[in-house]
């Protein structure tokens, strides 16, 4: 078998890439080592920025979204129970963000591949990459069989726990990591959320987050130990900490949760993210904490940063490849600034003694009154441009 792009996973990354290298002419084959159903099933990010809404209406892929997704001017941050909002539309030139599942996202675009016909191999097991430095190709196991796909180009796009990444030998990549000393405890529930907008609150007793789903599917996350198990969490203790943490302006409605999870925080990006003929995407190539809402973001910015240099390179044009690596790179590190910042602005830290406390009580309320500070807020929670 042949194809001109392998690419590795069926996330975000994969699905964003295969959709817009079709558009360009390009032939791609996706291998997924789990099944649709699990894909989608993901419970994960909620906020789409400007950007990737732009990209899903270039896609033509945008109607469900238009027509459920929860358009936000404006977000609100809590300070030990003091509430402000940033107008981050004013003060981006328009520019907003969208409440929209991931796993929205994933059913819109694994319904468009079935449409288009894109070629997707679930439940491959083993991906082996060879040769990536000469005459690529891949390998996998699937219904008891092994196959073999030669290709041109392979897109890494399978994920922090992938095969690719470790494909580039260790000589030839950097790792910059920054691992936190706390998780996130998220829930789903049935109950309306607690505001308009978003609540992102930094308390005594760490961070809260209100977010949503729809107008009546909530999700709520708490600051938590590293060691916390899900046990530690029964639903009362969740609700009366997040209601706590995000103070009286909150409208919390308790009711049962159906999905709890914790995950751990960390800062990560390799480099360079193309060696020879792999590249790499998303959350394969860099991980930012939660906190800024840039993981799925930055997968999309990065298929279509990768398409483009794709395009161009199909076209005849003389881009070079290595353009897809400075240019990445570049939007990345300024997401991974800004979701370090936010996460160190809004978190109780083992060394959050009074001192450090202080300061971010101070940053907030700066916050809260500078329109600079704002703009800068809003312009990357929006957002940064492509270029
Ligand atoms: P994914 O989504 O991990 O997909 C990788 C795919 O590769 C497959 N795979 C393999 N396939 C073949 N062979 C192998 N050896 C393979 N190994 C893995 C996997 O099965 C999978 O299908 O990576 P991708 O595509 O780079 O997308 C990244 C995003 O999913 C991630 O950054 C976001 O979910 C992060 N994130 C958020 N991002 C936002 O933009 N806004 C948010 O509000 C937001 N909230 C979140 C988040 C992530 C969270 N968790 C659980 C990590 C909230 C949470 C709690
Ligand atoms: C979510 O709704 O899951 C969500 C929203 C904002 C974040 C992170 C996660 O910063």
């Amino acid at each position: 078998m042949r194809t001109q792009v392998a690419i590795i996973g069926a996330g975000p990354a994969g699905l964003f890439l295969a959709h817009l290298l079709r558009r360009w002419g390009i032939v791609a084959t996706v291998l997924e080592r789990r099944d649709r159903a699990h894909v989608e099933g993901r419970v994960r990010a909620g906020v789409l920025e400007q950007t990737t809404m732009d990209v899903l209406a270039d896609l033509g892929l945008d109607e469900r979204m238009r027509a459920q997704g929860l358009l936000h001017d404006g977000t609100n941050l809590v300070s030990d129970g003091e509430m402000f909002r940033i107008d981050m539309a004013a003060r981006s030139g328009g520019r907003r963000v969208i409440v929209y599942g991931q796993q929205e996202v994933m059913h819109d675009l694994f319904e468009a591949a079935v449409q288009d016909e894109l070629p997707i191999v679930f439940d491959a097991a083993d991906v082996c990459l060879h040769d990536i430095a000469g005459k690529p190709f891949v390998t996998w196991r699937a219904k008891g069989e092994e196959w073999r796909l030669d290709c041109d180009f392979i897109a890494g796009c399978d994920g922090f726990h992938g095969i690719s990444r470790k494909a580039i030998p260790e000589s030839a990549r950097r790792t910059f990591e920054r691992v936190y000393p706390f998780g996130w405890l998220g829930i789903l529930a049935d109950v309306p959320p607690a505001h308009r907008e978003l609540i992102y609150a930094n308390h005594m007793n760490g961070f809260a987050l209100a977010s949503m789903r729809s107008p009546t599917r909530s999700r709520f996350y708490v600051q938590c130990g590293l060691h916390d198990r899900i046990e530690d969490w029964p639903d009362e203790r969740f609700w009366d900490e997040v209601t706590l943490r995000l103070g009286p302006e909150a409208q919390v409605t308790r009711g049962p949760s159906f999905e709890k999870s914790i995950t751990a925080l960390r800062s990560f990006v390799t480099e360079p993210v193309r060696y020879g003929s792999l590249f790499l995407l998303g959350d394969a190539a860099h991980i930012v904490p939660p906190t800024g809402a840039k993981g799925l973001n930055l997968a999309v910015s990065d298929a279509v940063m990768l398409a483009e240099a794709l395009a161009e390179f199909h076209g005849g044009r003389p881009l070079p490849l290595d353009y897809y690596s400075a240019r990445a790179l570049a939007r990345v590190w300024k997401a991974e600034r800004f979701s370090w910042w936010f996460t160190g602005l809004m978190h109780r830290f083992p060394e959050t003694d009074a001192f450090a406390r202080k300061m971010q009580v101070a940053e907030l309320a700066y916050l809260r009154q500078s329109e600079a500070l704002q703009t800068v807020f809003a312009e990357n929670y929006v957002g940064l441009p492509l270029n």
